[in-house]
């Protein structure tokens, strides 16, 4: 396991201990000069011209006219002026962290990429992740699909995995994308809402396109509340192809697998965090990075031999499908671990451009025809985000491999190509830059030669028509908590659409479809009537229930990283909390001290005991469980409205709630049932059973009785 002391990029690979990392520093230093400090640095203009007033403009005395004159007011605010570059068009909010991935083997036998053969061999990556609707500024926590963008920075060139944390998409083919995004933004008109689907035109156009509905179920699950970006599980979606030195292919689909677990928020969290704290997914995972909780993720492929293409009842080339992994288990490839926040948020994440098109030897494409869309979509789309087709020379996107070749000269060119030849071939600079042949390793790229006999026509396959089936395998493996949220979300959602006929139309021709008890309760909840039967023949599936695909299943290997609010007031025992934190600190667990205000509290024996924040800076909805210390103050919490409120919503919230003996009787006075994660004692059992609590991620079996509990 990587320790707290690990190295970030740039110095990971500064260890000379193998060749290759000497190497591939060297490569990263030389594009490494453009991050700049300024500790012990003259204030300068632009042009490195030492600024003695940076006060005052220069003015025909003091209370006269500016004068035009005044070059370093000028070319300050001439940049302060042209500062913001247009926001992504989908995913605008992200947040991004620079790590490594390291395989765990050889992968030989599956593809000949390089980043894949060598399990001494770090490979830098950055990774972004993002919501898909809302504008830059927007809510951290609203429900949406997460996007998971990876950038592996090989010896052979990127490689970009971008993906969602849902392994399917809303549409098959992307001549439908505008389509879709224009449905899911914010409507033309008022421009609301911010960050969420809960309106008309994305549900007017979802119930109109059913191909959506396995997709929109997933959004309507708790997968679209993440409680971290670090528990979130991320997909590349598409079917691939993996290479090897042979020539022999094979379709994969490639999953993200958290080691924190894959867990969410609750609905009423993730829309009180969206007012209490907009950066909350942000602030997350830079400060578990900061303190040394290095979120590590697997990546695993499911892989369907060439000859096995149509042995399921989808289409391997259809994105709105999974491969059951009880049908097709993930096998591990390596592990990714990101332990280094960015320096500066608009050069790195901001400026980062992720194209599914940036791929290696060994690694290919399929003829999804959401995916071919994309190929294309993505550098478009940097042409205007970035300013010009150099976008590759920032910093955050320069491949480690070196990329020699004859492109030259348009907006921001960076690099000095020296030579004259910006052609090839050519007989004046010695015939460079040369193409390499392919290769068993290190080869040109190469494209698989698919055999291709075909008619040019508009026409979706008859492979892709069954929309609903997956729909309903997912909702069906879900436990009754994760139903009844699915059951609820829909609800939410739809009860925010004006439109009657679109609310029909969705519980009648995309609800029934999936699972009329769905349907029905939906309808109930909307005063619709419930729909008697489907549309549509519904395919029956082999398997009834796919359980890889409840978090239920998932809940991670530790509770390292996870977050403990221990609250104290004046009087509590100073020795009792202590022994608690470092109990809890021993797990890795991150404590905050929380008190009625941010003053320090005094202990019972006379000390104080600093506080990290009051309870109303840090919420009950920030942490996933709190524990009261003992002594005297647990007096003093109870008078507290604030302290109680934190108590009932951490209850509410189905959190483990617990504290030292004195706190029983609060508890009990609050009429809060008693269940496994209602706990109180001083000893080392109590806190087991804590530990025990938390990594069960919520008191499931509360959930009826926190319903009484006001929101
Ligand atoms: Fe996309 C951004 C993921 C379909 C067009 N997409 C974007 C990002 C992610 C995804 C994670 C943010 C990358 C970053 O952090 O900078 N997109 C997906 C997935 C899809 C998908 C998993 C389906 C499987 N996307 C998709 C289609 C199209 C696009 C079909 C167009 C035909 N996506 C874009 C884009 C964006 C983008 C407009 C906006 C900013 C950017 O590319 O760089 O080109």
């Amino acid at each position: 396991m990587p320790s707290k002391k690990e190295a970030p990029r740039e110095s990971q690979l500064a260890g000379t201990d193998t060749p290759d990392r000497a190497n591939t520093n060297a490569k990263l230093q030389s594009l490494e000069t453009v991050r700049s400090d300024a500790t012990g640095q003259a204030l300068r203009t632009n042009q490195g011209v030492k600024i003695a007033d940076n006060q005052n403009s220069l003015k025909a005395g003091p209370r006269g006219p500016s004068l035009l004159e005044d070059f370093i007011m000028r070319e300050k605010i001439t940049h302060f002026d042209h500062e913001r570059i247009p926001e992504r068009i989908v995913h605008a909010r992200g947040t991004g962290a620079h790590g490594y991935f390291q395989s765990y083997g050889k992968h030989a036998e599956l593809t000949k990429a390089g980043f894949l053969q060598d399990p001494e061999k770090i490979t830098p990556v950055f990774v972004r992740f993002s919501t898909v609707q809302g504008p830059r500024g927007s809510g951290d926590t609203v429900r949406d699909v997460r996007g998971f963008a990876v950038k592996f920075f090989t010896d052979e060139g990127n490689f970009d995995l971008v993906g969602n944390n849902m392994p399917v998409f809303f549409i098959q083919d992307a001549i439908k994308f505008p389509d879709f995004v224009h449905a899911v933004k914010p409507e033309p008109h008022n421009e609301i809402p911010t960050g969420g689907s809960a309106h008309d035109t994305f549900w007017d156009f979802v119930s109109l396109v059913p191909e959506s509905a396995h997709m929109v179920i997933w959004a309507m699950s708790d997968r679209a509340i993440p409680k971290s970006l670090r528990t979130m599980e991320g997909f590349g979606v598409h079917t691939f192809r993996l290479i090897n030195a042979e020539g022999v292919a094979s379709f994969v689909k490639f999953h993200w697998k958290p080691k924190q677990g894959v867990l969410s928020l609750l609905w009423d969290e993730a829309q009180k965090l969206a007012g209490k704290d907009t950066d909350y997914h942000r602030r997350d995972l830079w400060e578990a990075i900061e303190t040394g909780n290095y979120p590590e993720w697997e990546l695993g492929v499911q892989i369907v031999p060439e000859a096995d293409e149509h042995k399921f009842d989808f289409d391997l080339l259809d994105p709105t499908k999974i491969i059951p992994e009880e049908l097709v288990p993930v096998t591990p490839l390596g592990k990714m671990v990101l332990n280094r926040n960015p320096d500066n948020f608009f050069a790195e994440t901001e400026q980062v451009a992720f194209c599914p098109g940036h791929i290696v030897p060994g690694i290919d494409f399929t003829n999804d025809p959401l995916l071919q869309g994309r190929l294309f979509s993505y550098t478009d789309t940097q042409i205007s985000r970035l300013g010009g087709p150099n976008f590759h020379e920032i910093p955050i996107n320069r491949p480690l491999a070196p990329n020699h070749n004859g492109q030259r000269d348009a907006m921001h060119r960076v690099t000095i190509d020296k030579g004259r030849a910006a052609y090839e071939p050519n007989s004046i600079d010695g015939g460079w830059p040369k193409e390499t042949p392919p290769a068993a390793q290190d080869g040109g790229f190469e494209s698989y030669q698919e055999r291709i006999d075909a008619h040019k026509i508009r026409q979706r396959s008859e492979s892709f028509g069954d929309h609903f089936s997956q729909a309903r395998l997912f909702f069906h493996s879900m436990s009754p908590s994760e139903q009844e949220h699915i059951v609820n979300a829909y609800s939410f959602e739809l009860g925010k659409v004006e439109r009657e006929h679109i609310r029909a139309r969705q519980v009648n021709e995309i609800l029934a479809n999936i699972d009329l008890e769905l349907a029905a309760k939906v309808a109930a909840k909307l005063g619709l009537p419930a729909p008697k039967a489907g549309t549509v023949d519904v395919p029956k599936l082999s398997l009834k229930a796919s359980p890889a695909l409840s978090q239920m299943n998932h809940l991670g290997e530790s509770i390292k990283g996870r977050k403990v609010a221990l609250l104290v007031a004046d009087g509590v025992d100073g020795a009792l909390a202590d022994k608690l934190v470092k109990a809890l600190e021993a797990e890795s667990v991150q404590i905050k001290v929380l008190g009625p205000t941010s003053a320090p509290v005094k202990t019972a024996d006379g000390k104080t005991l600093a506080v990290d924040a009051s309870m109303e800076g840090l919420p009950s909805v920030a942490f996933d469980a709190v524990w009261v210390a003992g002594g005297k103050g647990v007096e003093a919490l109870k008078g507290d409205g604030v302290a109680v409120h934190f108590i009932l919503e951490a209850y509410k919230h189905l959190k483990p709630v617990a504290g030292h003996a004195e706190a029983k009787a609060w508890f009990d006075s609050l009429n809060l049932k008693a269940d496994s994660g209602l706990l109180a004692g001083n000893d080392a059992k109590a806190i087991k059973a804590f530990t025990q609590a938390i990594g069960k991620h919520r008191v499931w079996e509360r959930e009826a009785a926190a319903k009484a509990v006001p929101a």
